[in-house]
């Protein structure tokens, strides 16, 4: 942890949107709600709130009530007036190379068009929209006509599979789906049409189903229920002038599901102020954005990165943005590089995944193309290590451009622990809270565990952006985030951490049994209830780990039914029921078949025993373990 300082050049000093950080935060922790207000007060408001934090509700916290707004008055309908009305709001490559941008002007057109077809389907403020989608700009104008008419959209990762999307749908009981024929990746058509009528047929609660035509895969399209998207735009229903609904701030936005320690996916709720203050704050401080940059954010949509920093922060502060549906690597190592040139990328925000699967190709692939135009780089989903940020630094970076190492997530809505453009970095440290959070490292009974040494992440207090409870089960969030440290009233991250003698935070990892593999979140729960779907399993156990590309590997223990013998052909098959049930990201890297599994008395996997075994460590206490 003893690390040499990585310091901001002149130039990058010269033109910070936030000159200087200490005083700043201190007074952003001293008058939070002062500093929020001041926040809140550079976005378009209907009407302004009356409260900024009402926390007479513990944990149930609400921001800027009373106050009305919607996020799309922000992210489109201020923008339309003056310069910014032809501005390219987003520009979209395909895999293939095909170009499609739309000016804010165009944006908005696509979206009131849309929102209108969503409205003559009988969709209504307060309904939740399921969209199942690949990276495609219809996925944004879906999402963005949802929050117009003031629906929630829930958006499932167009690489999860039946089950996943099922689940989804049936937990938000969503009547209406937005999907696609399909999308491409590798050069090669991928399907989600198909899965989508799987999982329809498993939750029946869709009643109307929009599919956008995409890659021409045929479809099969159920009369009454099925219409295609294009169709719907070409009617005279689909005018392209749209009333944005008048919302409060406490009114939803959008649920987004993330795997926890259950097998049931937890739906997190955002809102319409708290998020739009939240997002537009930290992408506008911590990316200094300026009007003229080029903000690519790699990430997909279907993730809270997505949502937050490819979508809404960055067009609530009228952001040029990118969107590229396609791998990193595909044709060509220098895929991305080829894009940066192309369009004078100034701001990269991706993954350590995806910057070692590229760092591994070597230097020369970056080397042929001009990547001058980057200013600043950024990173988030899982620890960054320090050699995979040297080479996004050196390589891709050119010496010259800070990495702005962001940890949050899906709970938090936006950047918690991130440094400033002209924060001195130590590679691998996300460095400090952002402003108006104060961050500890504590023990089980909340104190603060000495410098240097691990222990739980917490925030002690609300922000903006948080989650404000997990949909249809208030119960579990305020247990689940609040619960342990209630009479301190700190949210449990789940991370563990380390705070260095500068202050600055290592994140260590996760400490449920949540994993992040290439930087997507799932839940071993999740994993071993689609092993134990197939008719050949009685039971499961997924661990993570250590994976050099992916950051985590998944590893899974199967217990067979009698009288089956594993072998290597059915190790094969329940890879791939994996993959079939969850989705291509789920797949286990390796299944064992095991006669037991180390379990406590009350009859909990013990998944710390199977991994230590399976890293030669230490097994630590094993007082609990049945036998
Ligand atoms: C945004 C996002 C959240 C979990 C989080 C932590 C890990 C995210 C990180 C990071 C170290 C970073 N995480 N960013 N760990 N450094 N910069 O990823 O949200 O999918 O909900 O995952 O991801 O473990 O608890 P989400």
């Amino acid at each position: 942890m003893a690390e040499r300082f990585y310091y901001p050049s002149d130039e990058v000093l010269a033109q910070a949107n936030v000159p200087e950080y200490e005083q700043r935060y201190r007074y952003s922790i001293e008058q939070r709600e002062a500093f929020w207000a001041e926040q809140a007060a550079t976005l378009a408001w209907y009407q302004p709130w009356d409260k900024v934090l009402d926390d007479s509700n513990k944990p149930f916290y609400q921001w800027f009530t009373g106050g009305k707004i919607n996020i799309i008055h922000n992210a489109i309908d201020r923008h339309l007036t003056g310069a910014t009305r032809n501005k390219l709001a987003i520009i979209w490559e395909s895999e293939k190379g095909q170009v499609r941008s739309f000016s804010y002007h165009a944006l908005n057109r696509e979206v009131c068009q849309f929102a209108n077809v969503l409205k003559s389907m009988g969709v209504q403020k307060g309904d939740i929209v399921t969209i199942y989608m690949p990276q495609i700009p219809e996925l944004a104008f879906a999402m963005l006509a949802c929050a117009k008419i003031g629906a929630a959209h829930s958006v499932v990762y167009g690489g999860f599979s039946v089950e996943a999307l099922a689940a989804r749908i049936e937990d938000a009981d969503s009547r209406v789906l937005v999907t696609a024929d399909g999308g491409f990746r590798r050069g090669k058509p991928t399907d989600l049409k198909s899965i989508a009528n799987e999982a329809m047929q498993r939750s029946p609660s869709i009643e109307v189903c929009i599919t956008v035509r995409n890659n021409g895969l045929e479809v099969q399209m159920e009369s009454e229920r099925d219409f295609w998207y294009h169709d719907l735009q070409s009617l005279p229903i689909a005018s392209p002038r749209c009333d944005t609904e008048v919302m409060d701030a406490e009114d939803r936005l959008f649920i987004l599901y993330t795997s926890g320690t259950t097998g049931k996916p937890k739906g997190l709720v955002h809102t319409h102020g708290g998020y739009a203050v939240y997002t537009a704050t930290t992408h506008r401080m911590a990316f200094d954005i300026k009007p003229e940059d080029r903000w690519w954010c790699a990430a997909d949509p279907g993730w809270i990165t997505g949502h937050s920093y490819m979508i809404y922060g960055p067009l609530i502060n009228a952001s040029t943005l990118i969107m590229y549906e396609g791998a990193p690597n595909y044709p060509y190592p220098s895929r991305w590089w080829q894009m940066v040139e192309k369009y004078g990328v100034t701001i990269l925000y991706t993954s350590p995944t995806a910057i070692r699967g590229l760092m591994r190709f070597g230097d020369r692939w970056s080397a042929r193309y001009d990547l001058s135009s980057l200013r600043l780089l950024g990173s988030v989903g899982e620890p960054i290590n320090p050699e995979a940020w040297r080479w996004y630094y050196e390589v891709i970076g050119g010496s010259r451009c800070p990495i702005i190492d962001t940890w949050w997530q899906t709970e938090t809505g936006g950047f918690m622990i991130c440094p400033l453009p002209i924060t001195p970095l130590k590679p691998g440290s996300a460095t400090k809270p952002f402003f108006g959070n104060e961050i500890g490292v504590v023990d089980d009974a909340g104190n603060e565990v000495p410098v240097g040494e691990e222990g739980k992440l917490v925030v002690k207090n609300p922000w903006p952006g948080m989650a404000r409870t997990i949909f249809g089960d208030p119960q579990r969030y305020a247990e689940l985030y609040w619960g342990d440290y209630a009479d301190k009233g700190y949210y449990k991250a789940g991370d563990s951490a380390k705070i260095d003698e500068d202050g600055y935070v290592w994140i260590i990892g996760r400490m449920d049994e949540v994993l992040k593999v290439s930087g997507y979140r799932l839940g071993t729960a999740e994993i071993e209830s689609a092993l134990v779907s197939h008719p050949a399993v009685t039971e499961a156990a997924a661990i993570g780990l250590p994976h050099e590309l992916k950051g985590t590997g998944i590893h899974t223990y199967v217990l067979l039914r009698s009288g089956l013998i594993g072998d290597k052909h059915l190790e094969t098959e329940l890879k791939e029921h994996v993959a079939r049930e969850l989705g291509r990201i789920a797949t286990p890297e390796s299944v064992q078949f095991v006669e037991s599994l180390p379990k406590t008395r009350s009859g909990k996997i013990m998944r710390r025993v199977l991994r230590a075994r399976a890293l030669g460590q230490d097994e630590g206490d094993l007082s609990t373990l049945e036998e």
